[in-house]
């Protein structure tokens, strides 16, 4: 139910909309789609990023706000917590409660290591709960890896590390197996075959579904999973420091717990970083479509260690976040409302674009829309486009949104609007982190060893932008081969002395660098409360 102020806008993109269904938008051109996002695309917007002075990425430019976490002091004074008689010993040490260091955990548990996982929040709090739209496999007749390498490849602006997206692509169609044989409940025709859709920058139908709840069905099972087979979880327990051995090997983490802030030492013989993103950093002042505990802290743990990033600069800003009501502000609109058929329309009732171009053009091309060319609507916190969701069952048939996106559906009918009869407004959310950890094809980061990253903690897999559906992939298809790898090479490591000896270096290098900052890191949580 929209109020008057929304009213001629509305009548406008209703009395085209029979019109904006017949009508093909053309693609971009390769030139107009670098000049959209020269121009529109915040990764472009040099004022908001910063050089960073130290750390192993010196003289790299990352998001203002991400340069004062890395370049941040650390919760603990090196010489303050005893290594000397830890709280727990594992082989495999799991940080990160979510989709991926679940995937891990279980890997590493079948490959026989004593395996832990810490969190921050409890097991499942995580951006893969709140995934929507699916997951990419190339396994239909019609498809290859190869031709999803392509997709991807070109999507990431051909910035991908190749081996990651080979391995990612070619372990696909496995890795849904897995989670169907796990429980996972993908939506099938009659006769049990897997239903796929587009994605942004598919040029096959792979996206695999449960619906729209499709990280929450995922999640759901590996979380089963992982307590089934009596894996400890430490919930509410942070990991603020990784801890090295005297020959500068991972070998664990100094823990907080997030209720007593007391500090617990967990020794292990491999790691795996597996934090998940950075939405909650709200880069440029953007919403976000991410969960509560997304603030990067993977990166930082790494970073001071001496881990390489690789693409930090690089976010992805989902180009369908919603922009009313105020309420859920910045929540994600799943690309699949517009693999259904529901188009982008302007204040004035036009299609402006094809709506499944890559999600950075896409995004770009809403914010050129609604401040260039002055076609955006008034949402009260900021201007958006229409999204018009009515289109999906004039193409689909009666019926389509109840069956395919429930979710969206109950999103908005809490706020009075039914999506099955009136649009929506749309604007960027700040969605995923392109960037992160430098890593091999085996897991580990490429300078530190025995130190494993999965999930959206690493950088490269994806190049500088990422397909929809590719995120969902790169959880399973590294997070089980972090847990695999880091499993097998716990098996020939004897640890060294422990040290924290990194944390007090960085403190030096902060002093030396002449940084002048009272920041600690890593955030753990969004402060809210403090700005308000
Ligand atoms: O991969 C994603 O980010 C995804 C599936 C999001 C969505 O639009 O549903």
């Amino acid at each position: 139910m929209y109020s008057e102020q929304f009213k001629e806008s509305l009548a406008l993109v209703e009395a085209s909309r029979e019109k904006n269904i017949a009508l093909e938008p053309v693609r971009m051109t390769a030139e107009e789609k670098d000049k959209v996002l020269a121009s529109f695309h915040p990764d472009y917007k040099v004022d908001e990023f910063e050089v960073l002075k130290i750390g192993p990425n010196k003289g790299d430019r990352v998001p203002k706000e991400l340069a004062a976490i890395l370049q941040a002091h650390s919760r603990i004074k090196a010489d303050s917590v005893c290594l000397d008689k830890p709280d727990y010993e594992t082989d495999v040490l799991v940080i990160g409660g979510g989709g991926a260091g679940a995937s891990a955990a279980i890997e590493a548990n079948e490959a026989g290591a004593n395996v832990m996982v810490v969190t921050k929040l409890r097991m499942g709090d995580a951006n893969t709960m709140m995934a929507e739209g699916g997951i990419q496999a190339a396994d239909k007749p019609n498809d290859s890896p190869a031709i999803h390498f392509v997709d991807a490849y070109g999507g990431g602006h051909f910035a991908a590390k190749k081996e990651l997206l080979a391995k990612l692509v070619c372990d696909a169609p496995e890795a849904i197996q897995w989670l169907s044989n796990l429980g996972v409940e993908f939506d099938k025709e009659a006769d049990g075959t897997m239903i796929t859709t587009h994605g942004g920058g598919t040029s096959r139908k792979r996206m695999h579904a449960a619906k729209d709840y499709s990280g929450a069905e995922i999640m759901r099972t590996l979380r089963d999973e992982v307590l089934n087979r009596k894996i400890p979880v430490i919930d509410f327990t942070a990991a603020i420091e990784l801890i090295l051995d005297e020959n500068g090997n991972a070998a664990g983490a100094v823990l907080m717990n997030m209720e007593t802030k007391e500090l617990l030492v967990a020794k292990a013989k491999t790691v795996v970083i597996a934090t998940g993103g950075a939405g909650r950093m709200h880069y440029q002042g953007f919403p976000t479509s991410n969960h509560y505990g997304a603030t990067a802290d993977g990166l930082v743990l790494g970073y001071r260690a001496g881990a390489k990033l690789l693409y930090a600069e690089t976010l992805q800003y989902h180009p369908t976040g919603v922009a009313f009501p105020d309420q859920i502000f910045g929540a994600l609109v799943t690309e699949k409302v517009r693999s259904l058929g529901a188009k982008l329309v302007n204040k004035n009732g036009e299609v402006f674009m094809h709506p499944l171009e890559t999600r950075d053009v896409t995004a770009a091309s809403i914010i050129r829309e609604c401040s260039e060319r002055g076609n955006g609507i008034d949402c009260g916190n900021g201007l958006g486009v229409w999204l018009d969701t009515p289109m999906i069952e004039k193409i689909g048939g009666e019926g389509t949104i109840m069956s395919r996106i429930p979710a969206m559906w109950r999103m908005f009918e809490k706020y009075g609007i039914d999506i099955r009869y009136e649009p929506i407004l749309v604007y960027p959310t700040l969605h995923y982190q392109n960037g992160g950890l430098d890593i091999n094809v085996n897991g580990m980061t490429t300078n530190i060893k025995n130190l494993f990253v999965a999930g959206e903690a690493v950088g490269g897999i994806h190049g500088k932008n990422r397909l929809m559906g590719n995120s969902l992939l790169d959880i399973i298809v590294f997070g089980r081969n972090a847990g695999i790898n880091a499993a097998a090479a716990a098996s020939s490591v004897n640890l060294g002395k422990l040290t924290l000896s990194h944390v007090e270096k960085f403190e030096n290098e902060i002093a030396e660098a002449g940084i002048n900052t009272d920041t600690v890191s890593p955030k753990l949580l969004p402060d809210y409360t403090k700005k308000r």
